[in-house]
């Protein structure tokens, strides 16, 4: 049986100061750890030396969550485009320095003056995640678009399946349990699209609002998740994204793939 590894995003402690968020990571019960370049987290060369140590002293894997506040990749604006596409290449490169073995990234949003231009926000986001995939792909860094909701423009299986049969890219999924859970597409997802997913961010819901509980703390039925992904021989990682109850929620992952 193939099983996967079971991680944690360190994003629960986004409101601690970088310093108490890195005392952190070697106390954690597992060595796959993700870390978020945005907030107080954000990453910078020296902040990523420091993290290097913390890798090889306990023998951890990174991946990195790319910045997603106020981040919109479908931005029409030159200016902001511009902005936008230098940080999340620099932390396309922070991923790289850190010998990281993925980047994840949200695909790009509507905005207010979407209703005017139909289908412009589409264009523009697939042409942008192709610029970010070029360059990942010229240093060697693996990238995984994250299923996200609202505004977003990749949200169902049908968004992806339009966006490979477009593109022609090979671009793994980043499965959002939450996300996908209000989208009510979680099993869509794995049972439509198994083999694109290169990465999963679990965390729980009311079905409602994205509150990233813990696991069993809100409607998925991760009993049925857990089987999906075993039918798909999912092996690769599974980060706890959840604010709350985090080492109870590694424990049940444990569990449930034991
Ligand atoms: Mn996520």
């Amino acid at each position: 049986m193939t099983r996967p590894k079971i991680g944690l995003s360190m994003l629960y402690c986004l409101s601690q100061p970088f310093k108490k968020m890195i005392q952190q990571i070697p106390k954690q019960k597992t060595a796959y750890i993700e870390l978020v370049d945005d907030g107080l987290h954000e990453l910078n060369k020296q902040r990523t030396n420091l993290l290097k140590d913390i890798k090889t002293t306990y023998n951890l894997r990174y991946s990195v969550h790319a910045p997603f506040g106020g981040v919109n990749i479908s931005i029409r604006h030159g200016l902001l485009s511009n902005a936008t596409m230098k940080r999340l290449k620099k932390s396309i490169v922070w991923t790289q320095a850190l010998d990281s073995y993925l980047w994840i990234f949200h695909p790009g949003m509507m905005t207010g003056i979407s209703m005017f231009y139909p289908g412009a926000d589409w264009k523009r986001n697939i042409n942008r995640v192709r610029l970010l995939a070029r360059f990942a792909r010229d240093i060697g860094v693996e990238i995984a678009l994250e299923n996200v909701m609202g505004m977003f423009v990749m949200k169902n299986v049908d968004d992806f399946k339009k966006f490979y049969s477009e593109t022609g890219e090979n671009i793994g999924i980043a499965l959002d349990t939450g996300h996908a859970n209000i989208n009510g597409q979680l099993e869509n997802f794995l049972a439509e699209l198994p083999h694109k997913i290169v990465h999963v961010h679990a965390h729980d819901n009311d079905g409602k609002s994205d509150n990233h509980l813990g696991i069993g703390y809100g409607t998925i039925n991760w009993k049925s998740v857990a089987n999906l992904l075993q039918k798909a021989s999912y092996g690769r990682t599974i980060i706890v994204e959840s604010v709350a109850n985090v080492e109870q929620s590694i424990q049940k992952l444990e569990q449930l793939f034991s």
